[in-house]
């Protein structure tokens, strides 16, 4: 493990403040500190970096390629200073350089180059990754705007464009020299005697490189990512003849690819970048891969020992095909075990059973631009055909299936809970699942313990180190060892001060960035993900105003007081979403202002969740919201972080939280709903929505309410179509699961009025969370799927 002291570090710090940003002590600004230690914290990386690269090397073991269209990273610099272990040295070094660590950490913008779980899980698995000693990259785009900056204006969600990259981004190294052409368009051709795809337009994958840090510093991996440039800066002739913006066009047109991260893909419009998006990093990392695996004296045939490609999704699932040109057209290989080989390198991941949000590309659009693609499609769809007599097609109503494709150009495809991986093999694949009987598996989420447990959570951290000892972040089952002190008071005393403590510092955070005054008292109770319907904010809300009324009905009795938290973003174009934050935002306008109420409930919605919003509020939460509609949530990352954080968790049957309440007991998770099945079932039913609402009169009085503008006066009508929505066409079945849920909530009241049990509860989750660390999840992955080990253990 690298180490260096305090003095070291704050000699290297002053060398970068000068050397690399020019200026003095007396002149520095906050960004120079910020950047000077950072270059600081990042030169310890670079020589573990260089040996883990060249051990990699020497070693010839399998390398893992994680192709993602997101890594949501959050801010780095925590995370290098806990991996390489030298929190002390940074704080001192500041400390003794007069700045305040603390405040400068903060200035770091979060990398938010992903939507929400699918992009986080990237980023965990790369943790874990380099934890474990796997040598690995993890590819993706260098997106120069990332998630939208979400803003509240009347209650509305507005967007602006995020730029976290307009004091540059401090970690990456930038290699101007390694760039890879990628095409687009035109024909294909056969050249004496070989098929040959000449594109029409070419734009450069310039490599964009930063270190992944592992636990203790014994292993460090590479996120390549890539930005797009064009193949010539611009157009000389054109700009001599005054035609500025034609001599600008083409540059234009290339940057446009690595612009923007997609917020969503519902609408029409950016199909077409999208698709180029996805092809033009799939093709680049696949290119970058063969040539190491080239350079490294290897030949085509033994690509398989050498070369995992795991697809985070099918966003990259153009990898089979462009895999099989590259070994086929390229290199020569008879296209059958071009395929084969293919096959045997590429796994991919499935993360949502969802209709929308299955991936199909018009047959048109797709030749158009892969022209060559399109041919190889065909060409693996007839040998899928041939070889296993499946009907299943990849090209179906003139589109091209990428589910399909990835999983009959995989040797392994996996679903990401046991839950989502029995309905992925039962509801969505069921044909090919009858095909290849071995190819469907599950492999369960996870999350780095270092980030969501040791980094944003001090104050749990030492009552553990104190309790268990040190070695739990690289080994999270050890947490078991918490069980033993579940009932010993001082510990509980000691597991409820630290919980306390970070609820007082989300009050701080709040008033500080809002001005909002919070009651650290009160339990919070905390929704934060991607709005959906799916996820059922609506539901959550429901049950606010139900409570409400109940309260304003009888102020006097017992309450127990409950501060509602909300936090997330929708997608641009999705107007319903956008809808339930509007209502969310005037239901808390209303409530917050009732002097009758307002000590008993309180509901909170800061704008702009993000990866650090998160850091600060899942370990002040005491409870866990996860409740959407059994057979929905792939999995969940988010319900994981909670539990292991000791909130309590109030959920469905969905995804992950299935696994959390049988590791955590079942009489330490608040259960409520419909199961998948019944769900189904209750579908069927005739205006079952109308007839749940009819039959309880609490969710009656609350539709009514919010249809005759209580939330939004002045405006009746705003909330027309929301609930006509519900009574109606509830295809998340709202209004079934209510009841139920509002019922489980007073169970909750009162068990959480019984601190010392209560406590001891959500001790045995954290206890028995040590299951869900990503270390898990990427060992499974290593073993069942990508043959892949370790090098730094035995
Ligand atoms: C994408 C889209 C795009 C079009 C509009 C509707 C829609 C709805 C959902 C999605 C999700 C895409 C995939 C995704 O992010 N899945 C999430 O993956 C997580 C990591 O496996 C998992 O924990 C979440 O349950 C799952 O939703």
């Amino acid at each position: 493990m690298p180490s260096l002291d305090a003095a070291q570090l704050q000699d290297e710090v002053l060398r970068h403040l000068h050397l690399s940003l020019a200026t003095d002590e007396a002149n520095a600004s906050d960004r120079d500190w910020r950047l000077a230690l950072s270059l600081a914290i990042r030169d310890q990386a670079v020589k573990p970096w260089l040996e883990s690269e060249s051990r990699a090397k020497e070693s010839g073991a399998k390398r893992v390629y994680y192709l993602s269209m997101e890594f949501l990273m959050g801010r780095l610099i925590e995370d290098l200073i806990t991996n390489l272990r030298i929190e002390d040295a940074a704080r001192n070094a500041m400390a003794a350089l007069g700045q305040d660590y603390d405040s400068l950490v903060k200035r770091e913008p979060d990398a938010a180059l992903g939507n929400g779980g699918l992009g986080r899980l990237a980023a965990c698995f790369l943790d874990s990754l380099s934890t474990l000693g796997i040598p690995a990259f993890g590819y993706g785009i260098r997106y120069e705007h990332g998630l939208f900056e979400q803003s509240f204006e009347d209650g509305r969600q507005m967007e602006e464009a995020e730029t976290w990259l307009k004091a540059g981004d401090v970690w990456e190294i930038e290699r101007p020299e390694r760039q890879i052409s990628i095409g687009f368009g035109g024909k294909v051709k056969e050249i004496s005697g070989k098929t040959t795809w000449i594109p029409a337009e070419s734009v450069l994958a310039v490599t964009h490189d930063t270190p992944v840090v592992g636990w203790e510093g014994n292993w460090t991996n590479t996120l390549r990512l890539w930005a797009a440039r064009p193949v010539t800066p611009f157009d000389l002739d054109a700009f001599n003849k005054g035609k500025y913006k034609k001599a600008a066009k083409a540059e234009m047109d290339a940057r446009n690819i690595s612009r923007v991260l997609y917020p969503d893909d519902t609408t029409d419009i950016g199909k077409e970048l999208r698709l180029k998006q996805e092809f033009f990093f799939t093709a680049a990392s696949l290119r970058d891969l063969l040539q190491r695996h080239l350079d490294e004296g290897n030949d085509l045939t033994s690509l398989p020992n050498h070369v995992a490609i795991q697809l985070n999704d099918t966003h990259p699932a153009v990898a089979g095909p462009e895999l099989v040109r590259l070994l086929a057209d390229e290199h020569g290989m008879a296209m059958d075990e071009a395929i084969t080989t293919a096959r045997a390198c590429l796994a991919y991941t499935n993360h949502t059973l969802l209709p929308e949000a299955l991936e199909r590309w018009s047959v048109k659009l797709f030749g158009k631009l892969l022209p060559r693609h399109l041919q190889i499609v065909k060409i693996v769809e007839k040998s899928h055909a041939d070889s296993t007599g499946s009907k299943i097609k990849i090209i179906e109503d003139k589109h091209v299936k990428m589910g399909e494709l990835a999983v009959i150009m995989a040797h392994k495809v996996n679903g990401v809970s046991a839950l989502h991986s029995e309905l992925v093999k039962e509801n969505l694949f069921t044909d090919l699942h009858a095909t290849y009987p071995d190819r469907l598996v599950n492999q369960t989420n996870g999350i780095t313990p270092r980030r969501w447990l040791y980094e944003c959570n001090p104050q749990l951290r030492t009552l553990i180190n104190d309790t268990i000892g040190t070695a739990w972040p690289a080994d999270l089952e050890q947490l078991k060892g918490l069980e033993a002190h579940a009932d010993d008071d001082a510990f509980i005393a000691r597991f409820a001060e630290a919980k306390a403590a970070n609820k007082q510092r989300m009050a701080e955070w709040i008033k500080h960035r809002d001005g909002i005054t919070i009651d650290p008292a009160m339990m919070f109770d905390i929704q934060i993900k991607r709005l959906h319907e799916y996820k059922r904010q609506l539901m959550n809300l429901l049950e606010t105003v139900a409570l409400w009324n109940d309260i304003s009905d009888n102020p006097t009795a017992n309450w127990t007081p409950r501060l509602k938290v909300f936090g997330g973003k929708a997608a641009p174009g999705y107007v319903v979403a956008k809808e339930i934050i509007h209502l969310i935002n005037d239901v808390a306008v209303k409530l917050n202002a009732d002097p009758k109420t307002r000590d008993m409930l309180q509901v909170l919605y800061p704008a702009n969740y993000n990866v650090t919003m998160a850091e600060m509020m899942i370990p002040a939460t005491d409870l866990s919201e996860q409740i959407s509609t059994a057979g929905k949530e792939a999995s969940g990352t988010g319900n994981m972080k909670f539990a292991l954080n000791g909130a309590m968790t109030i959920g469905t049957l969905d995804g992950a939280n299935v696994e959390i309440r049988e590791h955590v007991g079942a009489e330490n998770f608040y259960l409520f709903g419909l199961t998948a099945a019944e769900v189904e079932e209750r579908r069927k039913v005739k205006d079952f929505a109308q007839k749940a609402i009819d039959a309880s009169p609490r969710l009656t009085r609350v539709v009514e309410q919010i249809e005759a503008g209580v939330f939004s006066p002045g405006d009746k009508d705003r909330y027309t179509s929301l609930m006509e929505r519900l009574r109606t066409d509830d295809y998340f079945l709202v209004t079934c699961d209510f009841d139920d849920y509002f019922n489980v909530q007073r169970t909750v009241d009162a068990d959480y009025r019984n601190s010392r049990d209560w406590t001891r509860k959500t001790i045995l989750n954290t206890a028995r969370m040590g299951w869900f660390s990503s270390d898990r999840t990427i060992a499974g992955y290593a073993k069942d799927i990508w043959n892949a080990r370790s090098l730094t253990k035995g």
